[in-house]
């Protein structure tokens, strides 16, 4: 049931649609702080794994979601359930759950469950599992494997790594203390989805901490699908064909000056401005501020002001986010086809560290209709 990736458009840095936009390295990606904690073997480097990627190929992509049973009897045993050792608790109606008392290392064996694990994830955008310190001790190799499960990793060409573990993207988070954005910005809020640049942007992303502040640093999401359907059906119709840039320009230059030697060449990609769940067949926005530029076919005002009410409509309409509170041990699961996050940089990190890693899954190319 492999899906079919629709020949996708590419232009040079020269020729992109690109607006002047200010250059910000990839995340984590000037940073070799150490983990200071119970698993040094996660410690990421600027510049581990230095080959060079080759330049990028279609990559097949198949969702594991699509074989699972939709009653989730392997992930949520209906005896356990029964007796409240494991259940979903909602994070909002619609949105985001937190799932109490499976232990994800227990699922490494277990196939049907992780299938069952991509379904529910597509379909409630979000899941955060706590206390989930079995799972670090599978070990980096441990860990790569049971996300390679899902499909291929990502690796990403510019954020510090884990060595001989490419594919593990160590995020060593900067407190407000340290962060350079606040000296030009009043706030560290960027919304996005992970990597939408590339030309098979990431299906579901991993992120777990192996350390945290006892508050703050949480992950805020939007549902961009709810985004879409809250949309008046004249303006769905006015979406519907539009495709936009998406730059890893800036990203690709802000880390060069920070030390960065990249492992590919920064690439723009077009993408549909509203793409469909090959799960759940729902239809949401993908656009996103960091790296979208420009709806293609549009004068310059005319993208601009459109994306503007999308980013707008985006990040101010709290009643389709929500807010995963993170703890030391705790893993938030992410659909990046119909979700958009931001980190929140509200903690001291010389008091409070933030520190884990990313595993980031390959998606299809993004189509407008399945
Ligand atoms: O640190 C976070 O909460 C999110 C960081 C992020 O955007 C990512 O790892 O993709
Ligand atoms: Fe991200």
């Amino acid at each position: 049931m492999s899906s079919s990736v629709a020949p996708a458009k590419v232009s040079t840095i020269e020729e992109g649609t690109s607006q002047p936009k200010i250059a910000r390295p990839a995340p984590y990606a000037g940073s070799n702080i150490s983990a200071n904690s119970k698993y040094p073997e996660y410690t990421p480097l600027k510049n581990a794994n230095t080959t060079k990627q080759p330049a990028l190929v279609e990559i097949p992509y198949d969702d594991r979601a699509l074989y699972a049973d939709p009653a989730l009897p392997n992930l949520l045993p209906t005896l356990k359930l029964a007796s409240k050792e494991v259940g979903l608790e909602e994070l909002s109606p619609k949105f985001g759950s937190v799932v109490k008392g499976v232990q994800l290392a227990s699922l490494v064996d277990n196939p049907k469950a992780k299938d069952e694990l991509a379904l529910l994830l597509a379909q409630r955008g979000v899941l955060v599992f706590h206390n989930q310190e079995d799972f670090f001790k599978l070990g980096p190799g441990g860990v790569t494997e049971f996300a390679s499960y899902f499909g291929v990793l990502h690796e990403h060409q510019l954020s510090s790594t884990v060595e001989g573990h490419p594919k593990l993207l160590g995020l060593t988070g900067k407190g407000f203390s340290q962060i350079a954005k606040y000296r030009n910005s009043t706030s560290s809020t960027g919304f996005h989805s992970d990597v939408t640049y590339e030309l098979q942007p990431p299906s579901y992303t991993f992120l777990s901490l192996l350390e945290a502040p006892s508050s703050g640093g949480d992950t805020v999401f939007i549902d961009a699908r709810e985004a879409y359907d809250r949309l008046s059906p004249g303006f769905r119709e006015r979406l519907a064909g539009l495709t936009a840039t998406h730059s890893g320009v800036e990203q690709h230059v802000g880390s060069v000056k920070a030390g960065v030697v990249p492992k590919r060449d920064a690439i723009i990609s077009s993408h549909p401005v509203v793409r469909q769940n090959p799960v759940t067949k729902r239809k949401s926005l993908f656009v996103n501020e960091e790296f979208t530029r420009a709806i293609e076919g549009y004068k310059k005002e005319e993208s601009e002001a459109l994306l503007g009410f999308l980013y707008q409509h985006l990040k101010t309409s709290v009643d389709f986010q929500i807010r995963a509170l993170l703890r030391q041990y705790s893993i938030v699961f992410w659909d990046n086809r119909s979700t958009l996050h931001t980190a929140t940089v509200d903690y001291d990190s010389d008091a409070t560290p933030r520190e884990g890693f990313r595993l980031t899954v390959t998606g299809e190319a993004p189509v407008e209709n399945v």
